[in-house]
C-alpha cells in the first residue's frame, strides 16, 4: 500500500450542504484531487475498513479513470468488496438500487448530473448512503470538515483492472464484482409496472421516442422499451452513451431537447416523449403537441399512481421541493394523504420516504420517484406514465385537460440567470432578504404580496432544521415567486427564479405560461432591481 502525502493547503471541497461534488473535469484531474475528496469521504464514514460499497458513472470523460482509482483507494482503504458497473457504467437510480438490494454500506456516483461532460466540462462524485440516498446533512458536513484538514490518502500502485468483463476478481485483498448496470433494475422495475399492458399498449401501435442524450439511460432504455415492452426498434435515440453526450448537454427540458421537443410538435409526432440526464435520474415526458411540466408530472402520477401494480394500495403521502408547484398539493388535498415541502434536493426526501410518510416525490428540475429507491428516477417516472396511458387510453393533451379540470392549473416556468458574478449575485439575494419583512401589502408591478419569507425546513422525522432554503414571495390571486442560488452549478453563480400562477378549475387553462406568469415575472425584476445589480432581466435558460 502507499500512503500519498499532500502538499498543498486544505483542500477546496465541496460546499457544506450539498450531496456531491461538482467541479470543471480539469480540476478532478489535478494531482490528488480526487483522491483527496475520496479518501476525505472515507474518512467521514468512519473508514472503509471491511466496507461494501457500489460504484459506478454516466460515462462521461474520465469516468473510467477516475474508478480505477477509486478502486484502488479502497482496496488501500481495506474496503471488503466493491461492486461496479461493467465499463464502470451504472445509472444514479440504479445505484441506489444496488446499494438496497445488495445491503451494502453505501455507493459512490460518478456524475455532474445534466452538466456537459469532457475534459473542459464538468465532472462530479456523490456519495450515497446505506439506504441508498445520498448523504444527509450531518455527512456533507464531516466530509466537508475531513476536506480542510486532510493531508494524505491511501492507494495501491497496481494496475487497472479489466471493467469489460462480467467477472468476479481481486484488487489486494478487496474483491471486485463487476456487474450488469442494467438487469437488478429491469427487475425491479418489472415488479412495479405492468408490463403486459403496456406492452399490450405498443402492440396496438402506440408509438414512442425516448431521447436518451447520449448518456447512461440508453442501454437502460433500449433493455426495457425495445425489448421488455416490445417498442419499435429505433424508439431509443441516441442510445450510445459517449463521453461528451455528443457535444451537448444532457438536460431533458424544452431547451436542451429541442430536437426530441420539435419532434413532438411536428405532425409526425408519435404518441409519447420522454427524455433522461446524464446519469439517469431526470425525466422530461411530452405528449403529442402537449409538453409537461415537471411540476405538472409528479401531480399526474400521483394521482393516477394507484393504477400500476407497484402502488395499487394508494399512497401514504406525496413530497415536492419548495420550488416545485403545488400542483400535487392540490392531489394530496382530494386523496386526503399529507403533502411535504421539502428544500430543493434529493437528500432531504430521504427521511420521509424511510419513515413511510411519502411514496411519490418530485422536483421541478425534472426529478419524480418513489420509496422504490432513494434518488430520483428518470426512467421509473416514463413507466408510470406508460402504464398509466395504457390503463386510461387517453393521449397525454387529454390526461392533463382532464387534470387541469380536476384540480385546476399552475403555470409554472423556472427562469436560470447563468455564470453572474458571485459577489452580484449574493448582492441580488441579500437585497431582497433584508426587504422581506417589508413585502407583505405591497403593490408590485400591479399585483400585491400576501406574504414574504426565507425557507427553513424542519424535518418532521429527526427535527432537524435547514435555514436558508430560498426566498418565496406569495402574491395575492395565487401567484408565487421563488428566488434561490443554485448549489449544483460550477462557473460563478446561477440564480434561479420560479415563478408559479395558479388557474382554479373553473379558470381559463388554455393560456400560455409566458401569459399567465407575465405579472408575476415584472414583480420580480422590480423587486429584485435585477438591471442595476447584475445587468439584465432577460435569463439564459427558461424552462
Ligand atoms: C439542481 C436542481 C435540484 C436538483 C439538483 C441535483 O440543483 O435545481 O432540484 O436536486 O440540481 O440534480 P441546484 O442547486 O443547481 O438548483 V441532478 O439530476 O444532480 O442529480
Ligand atoms: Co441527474
Amino acid at each position: 500500500m502507499s500512503i500519498q502525502t499532500i502538499s498543498k493547503g486544505p483542500f477546496e471541497g465541496q460546499k457544506p450542504g450539498t450531496s456531491g461534488l461538482r467541479k470543471k473535469t480539469r480540476v478532478f484531474m489535478e494531482a490528488g484531487y480526487l483522491e483527496c475528496f475520496v479518501q476525505a469521504t472515507f474518512n467521514a464514514i468512519g473508514g472503509a475498513k471491511d466496507k461494501t460499497f457500489v460504484m459506478g458513472g454516466d460515462g462521461r470523460y474520465f469516468n473510467r479513470e477516475a474508478i480505477q482509482t477509486m478502486l484502488r483507494m479502497a482496496a488501500a482503504n481495506g474496503a471488503k468488496k466493491v461492486i461496479v458497473g461493467q465499463n464502470g457504467l451504472v445509472s444514479t437510480p440504479a445505484v441506489s438500487n444496488l446499494i438496497r438490494q445488495r445491503d451494502t454500506d453505501g455507493g459512490f456516483v460518478l456524475s455532474a448530473s445534466h452538466n456537459p461532460g469532457g475534459i473542459d466540462a464538468d465532472f462530479g462524485i456523490k456519495y450515497n448512503v446505506c439506504n441508498g440516498g445520498p448523504a444527509p446533512e450531518h455527512i456533507t458536513q464531516s466530509m466537508f470538515e475531513q476536506t480542510q484538514s486532510i493531508h494524505e490518502y491511501h492507494t495501491l500502485d497496481t494496475p487497472d483492472v479489466d471493467l469489460a468483463t462480467l467477472a468476479t476478481l481481486t484488487l489486494g485483498d478487496m474483491q471486485i464484482e463487476v456487474v450488469d448496470p442494467v438487469q437488478d433494475y429491469r427487475d425491479l422495475m418489472a415488479g412495479l409496472f405492468d408490463f403486459a399492458k403496456i406492452k399490450a399498449l405498443f402492440e396496438g401501435g402506440f408509438r414512442m421516442r425516448f431521447d436518451a442524450m447520449h448518456a447512461v439511460t440508453g442501454p437502460y432504455a433500449k433493455a426495457i422499451l425495445e425489448g421488455d415492452l416490445g417498442a419499435a426498434a429505433g424508439t431509443v435515440i441516441n442510445a450510445h452513451p459517449s463521453e461528451d453526450f455528443g457535444g451537448g448537454h444532457p438536460d431533458p427540458n424544452p431547451f436542451w431537447a429541442k430536437v426530441l421537443m420539435d419532434e413532438m410538435m411536428s405532425d409526425e409526432a408519435p404518441d409519447f416523449g420522454a427524455a433522461s440526464d446524464g446519469d439517469g435520474d431526470r425525466n422530461m415526458i411530452v405528449g403529442r403537441g402537449a409538453y409537461v411540466t415537471p411540476s405538472d408530472s409528479l401531480a399526474v402520477l400521483a394521482a393516477n399512481a394507484h393504477l400500476a401494480p407497484g402502488y395499487k394500495d394508494g399512497l401514504a403521502g406525496v413530497a415536492r421541493s419548495m420550488p416545485t408547484s403545488g400542483a400535487s398539493d392540490k392531489v394530496a388535498e382530494r386523496l386526503g394523504i399529507a403533502s411535504y415541502e421539502t428544500p430543493t434536493g434529493w437528500k432531504f426526501f430521504g427521511n420521509l420516504l424511510d419513515a413511510g410518510k411519502v411514496t411519490l416525490c418530485g422536483e421541478e428540475s425534472a426529478g419524480t420517484g418513489s420509496d422504490h429507491v432513494r434518488e430520483k428516477d428518470g426512467l421509473w417516472a416514463v413507466l408510470l406514465w406508460l402504464n398509466i396511458l395504457a390503463e386510461r387510453k387517453q393521449s397525454v393533451a387529454e390526461i392533463m385537460s382532464d387534470h387541469w379540470a380536476t384540480y385546476g392549473r399552475n403555470y409554472y416556468s423556472r427562469h436560470d440567470y447563468e455564470a453572474v458574478p458571485t459577489e452580484a449575485a449574493n448582492a441580488l439575494m441579500n437585497g431582497v432578504t433584508v426587504k422581506l419583512s417589508d413585502f407583505a401589502g405591497r403593490e408590485v408591478a400591479g399585483t400585491k404580496i400576501v406574504m414574504a419569507d426565507e425557507f427553513s425546513y424542519h424535518d418532521p422525522v429527526d427535527g432537524s432544521v435547514s435555514h436558508n432554503q430560498g426566498l418565496r414571495i406569495v402574491f395575492d390571486g395565487g401567484g408565487r415567486a421563488v428566488l434561490r442560488l443554485s448549489g449544483t452549478g460550477t462557473e460563478g453563480a446561477t440564480l434561479r427564479i420560479y415563478l408559479e400562477q395558479y388557474a382554479s378549475s373553473t379558470e381559463p387553462h388554455d393560456l400560455t405560461p409566458e401569459a399567465a406568469l407575465d405579472k408575476i415575472r415584472k414583480a420580480v425584476i422590480e423587486i429584485t432591481d435585477m438591471q442595476t445589480l447584475i445587468g439584465r432581466t432577460e435569463p439564459d435558460v427558461k424552462t
